[in-house]
C-alpha cells in the first residue's frame, strides 16, 4: 500500500490503531472531506458536522475565504521564527488588538499554550505590579474546568482521567465552585497572594454548563474590588459561537487577559492568542516567553480572514437566532420523550442531557445512531450530548437536523 493509497474506513482506523498512540477513543467514522457544515466519509457518505471540531470551525470547513488566505501566504512566506520581523505579524496584532477592544496581542498556537502564556503574565503581573512575594501567586480556578492538557493545566483539573500518573503537579492553584459568587469572595478575602481568577465564561467540556445570569460581570467586579486580574479563558465560547463575540458580551464584562484559539482560524490552522491591555502585558519582556511558530505569517493571515468571516456573515447574529430555535425545538420534544432530561447552552453551543446514568453508553449509542442518520456529535461526559454546528448553518439545514437528532431519539431503544 502506497502511503497516499485511499483507503477503506475500517483500513484507516486499523492503521491508527496499530501506528497511532491511543489516547483518543474516536466515534468510528473516517472523515475525508469537509464544506460549509457537511463532512463525507471516506465511503462518501455525507453528514452534518454537529460538533465543528470542538467549536474551531465556527466559519465552516474549508471555507474558501480563509483557505484562500492560508494558500495564498503559504505560497509567499510561511515561517521567519521571531528572530527577525516578518510583514504580516504587525498587521495581524493591529487587526486583532482593534477587533477585540485590547493594547496588546501576544501570539501561540494552540489554546493550552495561550492559557499556559496567561498564567504567566499573571503571575508576573501579580509579583511585578501587585507586589506579591515571588513564587507566593495563587490563581482562582473553577472546578470540573477544562484548559488543556499540559502538566499545568492538569495540576488544576479535578478530573481523574486527565491526571492519573502525570503527577508531580504546579502549586499555586485554588480550585472553587463554578457559578459561585460566594466560593469566589470567600477564597479573595483575607488572602493577598491571590493574582488571577479564570474561568471559562461557559463550562464547554464539564457538559455546557452556562452561568447564572450576571455571574460573570459579578465575578469581575469581585476581581476589581481585590485587585485580581479576570482572566477569560474563551478557546471555546469565543469567536461568536455563544451568539456573541464573545461569551463575556453576554454580560459586558471586558477581562483582563482574554484566551482565544480554535475558531480564531475558522480550524484551517493552529493559531491561538492571548490579549490584555499595556499596563498587564508590558510586563513580558524579551526572552521572557514565546514559540517557534507563534506569530508566523500562516497565522496571522488566516486568522485576519477568519475573524472578518465572522463579521461580514455576522455569524454571532446567526448562532443567536438559530440557538434560540433549537433549544426551543428540543425542550419540547424532551416534554414527551424520557430520554431526554433537558437541553441548555447559548448560541449554538448546547448540549443535551440524556435520561441515563453518568456510566451508561446510552449518550454514546445514540451518537452511534445519530452517524447513522447523517449527523456526527459525540458526548461530552456520560451521558450528556454536546451539539455545536458550524456557525454558518442556515434555518432549513439546522430543522432538518433537529428532525434527525429528534427522529433518532424517538426511536433509540436501549
Ligand atoms: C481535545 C475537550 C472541548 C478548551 C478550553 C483550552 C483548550 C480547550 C475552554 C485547549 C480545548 C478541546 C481539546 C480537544 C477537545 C476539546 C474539548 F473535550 F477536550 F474538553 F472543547 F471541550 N480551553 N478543548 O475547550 O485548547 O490546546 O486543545 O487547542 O483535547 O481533544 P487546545
Amino acid at each position: 500500500m502506497a502511503v497516499l493509497d485511499q483507503l477503506t474506513s475500517q483500513q484507516a482506523i486499523d492503521l491508527e490503531n496499530k501506528y497511532g498512540a491511543h489516547n483518543y477513543h474516536p466515534l468510528p467514522v473516517v472523515l475525508s472531506k469537509g464544506e460549509g457544515v457537511y463532512v463525507w466519509d471516506v465511503e462518501g457518505k455525507k453528514y452534518y458536522d454537529f460538533l465543528s471540531a470542538y467549536s474551531a470551525v465556527n466559519q465552516g470547513h474549508c471555507h474558501p475565504k480563509i483557505v484562500g488566505a492560508m494558500v495564498n501566504q503559504a505560497q509567499t512566506l510561511t515561517l521567519t521564527s521571531r528572530a527577525f520581523y516578518n510583514d504580516m505579524l504587525g498587521k495581524y496584532e493591529k487587526f486583532a488588538t482593534e477587533y477585540f477592544g485590547f493594547d496588546k496581542l501576544l501570539p501561540m498556537n494552540t489554546g493550552a499554550e495561550a492559557v499556559e502564556t496567561a498564567l504567566k503574565i499573571c503571575r508576573k503581573w501579580a509579583y511585578e505590579v501587585k507586589g506579591i512575594n515571588e513564587n507566593e501567586a495563587q490563581i482562582i480556578v473553577c472546578k470540573n474546568n477544562f484548559h488543556g492538557r499540559t502538566t499545568t493545566i492538569i495540576s488544576f483539573s479535578n478530573d481523574p482521567v486527565a491526571r492519573k500518573n502525570f503527577g508531580p503537579f504546579t502549586e499555586g492553584f485554588i480550585k472553587i465552585e463554578y457559578d459561585n459568587l460566594q466560593a469566589l469572595e470567600e477564597a479573595l478575602e483575607n488572602n493577598d497572594n491571590i493574582a488571577g481568577f479564570m474561568a471559562e465564561p461557559i463550562q464547554g467540556e464539564a457538559g455546557v454548563y452556562v452561568p447564572s445570569e450576571g455571574y460573570l460581570a459579578a465575578a469581575k467586579a469581585l476581581c476589581e474590588k481585590h485587585n485580581v486580574l479576570f482572566i477569560a479563558d474563551e478557546v471555546q465560547t469565543g469567536i461568536a459561537r455563544t451568539g456573541q463575540l464573545l461569551a463575556v458580551n453576554h454580560e459586558d464584562v471586558q477581562p483582563d487577559i482574554l484566551i482565544l484559539g480554535k475558531a480564531l482560524s475558522g480550524g484551517a490552522y493552529p493559531v491561538s492568542a492571548v490579549l490584555a491591555n499595556d499596563n498587564i502585558m508590558n510586563v513580558i519582556k524579551p526572552g521572557n516567553h514565546g514559540s517557534t511558530f507563534g506569530g508566523n505569517p500562516v497565522a496571522a493571515a488566516v486568522a485576519i480572514a477568519a475573524l472578518e468571516v465572522v463579521k461580514d456573515e455576522k455569524l454571532a447574529e446567526n448562532a443567536e437566532r438559530l440557538g434560540k430555535i433549537f433549544r426551543e425545538e428540543l425542550a419540547e420534544f424532551a416534554k414527551e420523550n424520557e430520554l431526554v432530561t433537558l437541553v441548555r447552552g447559548k448560541g449554538l453551543l448546547n448540549a443535551v442531557v440524556i435520561n441515563d446514568t453518568e456510566d451508561s453508553s446510552t449518550a454514546w449509542d445514540i451518537c452511534m445512531k445519530l452517524r447513522d442518520n447523517g449527523l456526527l456529535a459525540k458526548p461530552t461526559h456520560g451521558n450528556i450530548i454536546r451539539f455545536a454546528p458550524p456557525l454558518v448553518m442556515n434555518e432549513e439545514q439546522l430543522r432538518d437536523c433537529i428532525n434527525i437528532i429528534k427522529k433518532t431519539i424517538a426511536e433509540f431503544k436501549k
